[in-house]
């Protein structure tokens, strides 16, 4: 995390409270989350193994609510639970230790009480600091004397990390910490055992500036309330498409007879293909089926029904699943396709696999096994742009919205296939692997030698000034680079001219030739074809 994510999530910290007479440390967490908290601490002094299931729960109300979730004192138990991170005290094992076996990410914060204890711990791979208590407290047995809002501007000044105050901190007391330089509050009993726990964390939200948030997301539990919803979520005309017989609802979906089956399959897994911190679910459920449908699109055939299954890890809440099927049946009314069924179970990943059914046509179904020497290979539009937007996620970086739409919401060519198929074009892929990738594909399955020629001429403006800002070649993204999702073909050049005239973004990429040793040659160094989740 960055200095300033730290400081935004320091700023209403809450910690669990193991005594509280009458709520549950869950029941408090969701009180918190819903008053606006931006980070939550599990603190529980006898911490045990039989704890981890409160613990996960915990995790996973606020992962649901894309709150960052740490642990007190227990890097194992963080481990266990997959925290985001852990707080240490002075008499824990040192931050560098937490961060080698949390890793990178992770967040890792200290308590120090005063200027001494600051000056004598070793800060390495540590976060923040938590300095207190700047209030008396009676929640801490042990804590050391108040050290007053004075105190804490001192440690404020010497710290080089944010800085979250603690200690008998409430909504009446909360501003002069944040006025004496504090980046948040961190609190407890004035939730916990608040004689009203609703208004009092609200109370404190406001002092925070947090905004409350309109509803708590709570982790799925019900499949089949889930697979009714996704077939609420259908397309509006799914029930009386002529393709389909017996609904999805039933234990199979019937479809009319199909002349020519075309059957795909595809996955998308979070933080393999996807990151819910990048994308909505909604445009997670869009791309999941344009790519899928892109497959179809580049075997010419017009898709019919798609059929999905969904693993959700507990963490994953119904509002997120619901914002994905928003999401999947926008995509499916766009290509006119129906949705078939579902199915939904655990899993330890949040991961949507997908299947298509296509009619293929009746005269023509191309393949990567047609390309013949003498023709050139073309593609359907810019490439390299999906790349780039991926990394201008990864780098925060905030222009470049084109790249970043192409990478979050590629169309599946049907336009440009329709016309491919009529000039009879018979060799065809889509991008989806990067171009050396997938001509690779064309050059094994027909035998012939790709000579890629890149024209600077058709590299899309914004991948050249992306590349130009971060040192990268626009031939290695185009090359490298994956998931465009446009239609990559071989023709004879005359032919080529008169796709131009329908396609004007169509464009030469290179030609193919005798196979000679390799299949690929006029290959920068250096240029592999993209791999999914390492870009
Ligand atoms: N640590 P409350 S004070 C857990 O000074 C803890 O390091 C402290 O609870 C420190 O918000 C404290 O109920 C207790 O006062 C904070």
């Amino acid at each position: 995390m960055t200095r300033e994510q730290i400081q935004k999530a320091l700023r209403f910290y809450f910690i669990t409270d193991d005594s509280a007479p009458g709520l549950s440390p869950l029941k408090q967490t969701e009180i918190a989350i819903q008053a606006g908290a931006t980070l939550v601490q599990y603190r529980n002094k006898s911490m045990s193994a039989k704890d981890i299931k409160e613990a996960q729960s915990i995790r996973n109300l606020c992962k649901c609510n894309r709150v960052p979730f740490v642990v007190n004192d227990n890097i194992l138990m963080a481990k266990a639970v997959s925290a985001d991170g852990v707080h240490l005290g002075q008499e824990d094992e040192s931050p560098q230790t937490a961060r080698e076996i949390l890793g990178n990410t992770a967040i890792i914060g200290v308590s120090v009480s005063d200027l001494g204890e600051l000056e004598r711990t070793d800060l390495t791979g540590c976060d923040y600091i938590g300095t207190g208590p700047v209030f008396s407290t009676h929640t801490k047995p042990d804590a050391k004397k108040a050290i007053g809002p004075q105190g804490l501007e001192k440690i404020i000044r010497a710290a080089s990390l944010p800085v979250v105050a603690i200690g008998g901190i409430d909504a009446g007391n909360a501003k002069q910490c944040f006025d004496h330089g504090a980046d948040g509050i961190s609190v407890i009993s004035c939730i916990s055992r608040a004689e009203n726990p609703v208004e009092s964390a609200s109370a404190l939200g406001s002092v925070c500036a947090c905004k409350p948030r309109a509803s708590v997301m709570f982790p799925w539990k019900d499949e089949f309330g889930l697979i009714d919803k996704l077939l609420e979520y259908a397309p509006a005309d799914n029930r009386d498409r002529p393709d389909i017989r017996v609904a999805p609802g039933d234990d199979a979906a019937l479809l009319h007879s199909i002349k020519n089956p075309v059957i795909t399959t595809d996955t998308q897994k979070e933080g393999v293909h996807f990151v819910l911190d990048w994308q909505t679910p909604k445009e997670v459920g869009m791309k999941a089926v344009s790519i899928t449908l892109s497959d179809l699109a580049a075997c010419y055939a017009k898709p019919i029904s798609l059929f999905i299954n969904l693993a959700l890890p507990e963490s994953v809440s119904d509002g997120i699943v619901e914002e994905l099927y928003e999401g999947i049946k926008v995509s499916l009314e766009a290509y006119g396709c129906t949705l078939g069924g579902g199915n939904i179970s655990s899993g330890n990943q949040f991961s949507i696999d997908l299947f298509a059914i296509g009619e293929g046509r009746d005269d023509l179904f191309p393949a990567r096994a047609f390309a013949k020497p003498g023709e050139g290979l073309y593609c359907t539009g810019p490439l390299g742009l999906s790349r780039a937007g991926l990394l201008c996620l990864m780098k925060k970086e905030a222009g470049y919205k084109a790249l970043v739409e192409k990478f979050k919401a590629p169309r599946a060519r049907f336009d440009a296939a329709e016309i491919l198929a009529e000039h009879r074009i018979e060799c065809v892929t889509d991008v989806s692997d990067g171009l050396s990738g997938d001509a690779t594909h064309i050059a094994e399955a027909s035998h012939v030698t790709v000579e890629f020629d890149l024209d600077p001429v058709y590299f899309d403006p914004d991948l050249v000034s992306f590349c130009r800002q971060y040192e990268y070649s626009p031939e290695e993204m185009i090359l490298g680079g994956g998931e465009d999702y446009e239609l990559l073909f071989t023709c004879k050049p005359e032919i080529f001219q008169k796709v131009k005239t329908k396609l004007p973004k169509a464009h030469q990429v290179g030609r193919c030739a005798p196979f000679s040793n390799s299949h690929l040659s006029n290959l920068p160094k250096g240029v592999s074809s993209f791999q999914h989740g390492k870009p």
